[in-house]
């Protein structure tokens, strides 16, 4: 498709990123990402549906609870606030295509700033929509999944879909309907709900229960409008323990998992599962994928990594290749990912203030799954490894152990059967065996 500018070529000094394989010492070129490469019998860019996170890349300056932004975006400039917003769709579509990508995420007030009054808001947002169709009829390039921002503005300050005053959760299921609105118009393959007000910062002013029925009620009438809009793609819910509330209801994926299928939303509901949130909950990455594949809804990630010493959300780019691996193994033994793909919800640092670092830092995390996937695949196919873990649980395929898992034994028969045995055998899980055989692959 090549790369897509608007009236002004914003990253100048770069030009279309090309695969130039292993050895190329090229800082603006991929050494494994070669999207059209077929790797456990897909094409890379269908195994990872990149996506660039609108947010992190084209709208937050770098400001943190110390200092202010200290990044400039010369889309950033315009006095109008109409001509930022296309200002800012035409870097996106830039950088992407300049990526060769083929997808974007993005929040309702991603695309435009939000204004003072709700209508104005709409207008808005349904100017830049007109505008994003545009360029994505005349691109290869589409929306992996778009949400609402029910987070930033003060008045979620108690939630949003749970917050304890009605006209709050009325006022977020109106920009809903708007995001979701705006997502079907430009083709989004995807929604996400991310609740990271919907919780609670203590019990002794909150009915937890009421919140959550109000959740659930909440994301049933937001679903039930999109498929009476004609929305056939997922919805996904991104758990995250706590930040910025202490509590969130949406914790981690068992808690998910549980919520969606308690209050009957498991059928059109999915999970995005984050790197980094993952590890804020006490978990690894690779668990909170397995957990979800292990329902049938493990449909997105959002691709970052935090930080061993701080206990925050620091949406780093990610690098560590060992836990990339572990991941992909687990993806791919599931399937593969439902609809979604890997959104890079990860940002530069505040001091890393040169355009090209946006395109260091995603080149550096697509690098680093491609990598990983083909690992992944001489992992399945040039090792024991998957035999190894079949063999691991072979009792379960034969006599007695086969009936057990078809339901056939009672706790009687599990007795008569211990007693006819002898101490069953130690047999080694081989962690080291296995970890050193992942090593090993990593190239
Ligand atoms: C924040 C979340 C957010 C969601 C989208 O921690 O990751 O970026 O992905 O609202
Ligand atoms: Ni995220
Ligand atoms: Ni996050």
């Amino acid at each position: 498709m090549g790369v897509i500018l608007g009236n002004k070529e914003y990253f100048k000094d770069v030009k279309e990123i090309k695969y130039e394989g292993i050895d190329s010492n090229n800082p603006l070129a991929y050494r494994f990402y070669d999207k059209d490469r077929v790797v456990l019998g897909k094409k890379m860019s269908e195994h990872f549906k990149f996506a660039v996170a609108y947010w992190h890349s084209f709208v937050n300056l770098g400001n943190d609870p110390f200092g202010s932004g200290t990044k400039v975006f010369p889309w950033a400039s315009s006095p109008d606030v109409m001509q930022r917003s296309y200002d800012k769709m035409d870097a996106a579509f830039e950088f992407i295509s300049k990526l060769g990508l083929d997808y974007f995420c993005f929040h309702d007030f991603d695309l435009v700033e939000e204004a003072d009054s709700f209508n104005e808001s709409e207008k808005r947002l349904s100017k830049i929509v007109d505008y994003g169709k545009e360029k994505i009829n005349s691109s290869n390039i589409k929306v992996l999944w778009g949400t609402a921002n029910l987070f930033s503005n003060p008045r979620y300050m108690n939630g949003a879909a749970t917050n304890p005053n009605f006209d709050v959760v009325s006022y977020a299921g109106a920009q809903v309907k708007n995001a979701l609105d705006a997502t079907i118009e430009l083709g989004g393959e995807n929604y996400v709900f991310w609740g990271g007000r919907e919780g609670y910062m203590s019990l002794i002013n909150t009915d937890m229960k009421k919140e959550l029925d109000n959740l659930a009620r909440f994301l049933h009438i937001a679903k039930d409008y999109g498929r009476s809009n004609g929305f056939k793609g997922w919805y996904f819910i991104e758990p995250k323990p706590m930040e910025p509330s202490k509590h969130q209801y949406d914790f981690d994926a068992a808690t998910v998992v549980g919520f969606l299928e308690h209050y009957g939303l498991n059928k059109d509901f999915k999970l995005n599962i984050e790197v980094n949130h993952a590890t804020l909950a006490s978990h690894t990455f690779d668990h909170e994928l397995q957990v979800a594949a292990n329902a049938g809804m493990l449909g997105s990630i959002d691709a970052n990594r935090g930080d061993y010493q701080n206990g925050w959300d620091t949406d780093q780019f990610p690098n560590n290749i060992y836990e990339i691996v572990e991941a992909l193994i687990v993806i791919n033994r599931a399937g593969g990912l439902q609809g979604g793909g890997i959104n890079f919800d990860a940002k530069t640092r505040r001091n890393s203030t040169d355009l090209k670092d946006l395109f260091y830092s995603h080149i550096g995390g697509i690098d680093l799954f491609a990598r990983a996937l083909l690992v992944t695949e001489k992992i399945f196919n040039e090792s024991d490894f998957l035999k190894l873990f079949s063999e691991r649980y072979a009792s379960f395929e034969k006599g007695e152990g086969n009936l057990f898992t078809n339901n056939k034994l009672s706790l009687n028969d599990l007795y008569n059967y211990a007693k006819k045995i002898d101490e069953p055998k130690m047999i080694s899980g081989r962690q080291e065996y296995l970890e050193n055989l992942i090593n090993r692959f990593i190239f």
